[in-house]
C-alpha cells in the first residue's frame, strides 16, 4: 500500500504544467503538495465528476496533460466515463484511481467488492490506450516518468493507504461551492496566456 504523501510526490514531480483534477481525500493531499495551484481543479462538491471535467479539458486544450486523481468510490459513480473518454482518445489524459478500497470522508463505509476489482481490467476493456496498477511506492516513483511521456488515455491504479476522516468535507457552503468555479475561471485564463 501507498501513503497519500507518496503519491502526490510522485505525480508533482512528473506534473511540469499539467493542470490537475482531484477528487475528494487526494485534493487535501495535493493541496499540500501542488506547486502550480493555479493549474488545480478540485471537484469534491461534484461528486463523481473528475473524469468528465478533466475529459472536457484535455479536449479543450489537447497540447497541454490533464492528470485526474479519481476515487474509487467516485469512479464508480460515473464509471461511463470511462468509455466517453475513450471514444475520444484524449493523447493528453492520465487518470489516477486512489484505491482506497473505502467511501473515506463519509466515515470510510466499504466499497462494493473492494479489494476484488480489477480497474486496469476495466480501463482496456472500455478502450483506454494502456493501464497500469501500483501497490508499491518505489515502482510508482520509477515508472511513472515513463508511463507520463505515453499517450494516453492511460488508467493507473494505485493502491493508497486509508485516511479516514469526515473533516475532509463536502461541506455545502456558498464558499466552498465556489472554489470549483473559481479554479475552473484560473485554469481558463492560464491555458489562455499559454
Ligand atoms: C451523489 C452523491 N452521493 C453521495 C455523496 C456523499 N459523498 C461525498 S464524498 C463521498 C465518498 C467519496 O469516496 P471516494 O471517491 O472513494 O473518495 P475518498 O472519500 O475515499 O477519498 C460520498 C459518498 C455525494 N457527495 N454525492
Amino acid at each position: 500500500m501507498i501513503e497519500y504523501e507518496d503519491i502526490a510526490a510522485a505525480l508533482q514531480r512528473e506534473r511540469g504544467d499539467a493542470v490537475v483534477v482531484t477528487a475528494m481525500t487526494q485534493t487535501k493531499f495535493w493541496k499540500e503538495a501542488s506547486d502550480r495551484p493555479e493549474l488545480d481543479i478540485p471537484t469534491n462538491n461534484s461528486m463523481g465528476k473528475a473524469s468528465s471535467v478533466g475529459f472536457g479539458i484535455a479536449l479543450g486544450a489537447p497540447d497541454r496533460k490533464v492528470i485526474v486523481q479519481d476515487g474509487d468510490g467516485s469512479l464508480i459513480m460515473n464509471l461511463g466515463s470511462l468509455i466517453t473518454v475513450a471514444g475520444k482518445s484524449p493523447k493528453n489524459f492520465y487518470h489516477v484511481v486512489f484505491d482506497n478500497g473505502v467511501y473515506a470522508i463519509t466515515g470510510g463505509q466499504p466499497i462494493a467488492n473492494s479489494g476484488a476489482i480489477d480497474w486496469p481490467a476495466i480501463a482496456l476493456g472500455s478502450g483506454y490506450k494502456a493501464a497500469y496498477s501500483f501497490e508499491d511506492t518505489e515502482e510508482l516513483a520509477t515508472e511513472l516518468p515513463r508511463i507520463m511521456s505515453e499517450d494516453g488515455p492511460i488508467l493507473i491504479r494505485v493502491q493508497v493507504k486509508p485516511v479516514i476522516t469526515t473533516n475532509l468535507g463536502v461541506i455545502q457552503t456558498w464558499e466552498s461551492n465556489a472554489v470549483m468555479p473559481a479554479q475552473m475561471r484560473s485554469v481558463k485564463a492560464e491555458l489562455a496566456a499559454s
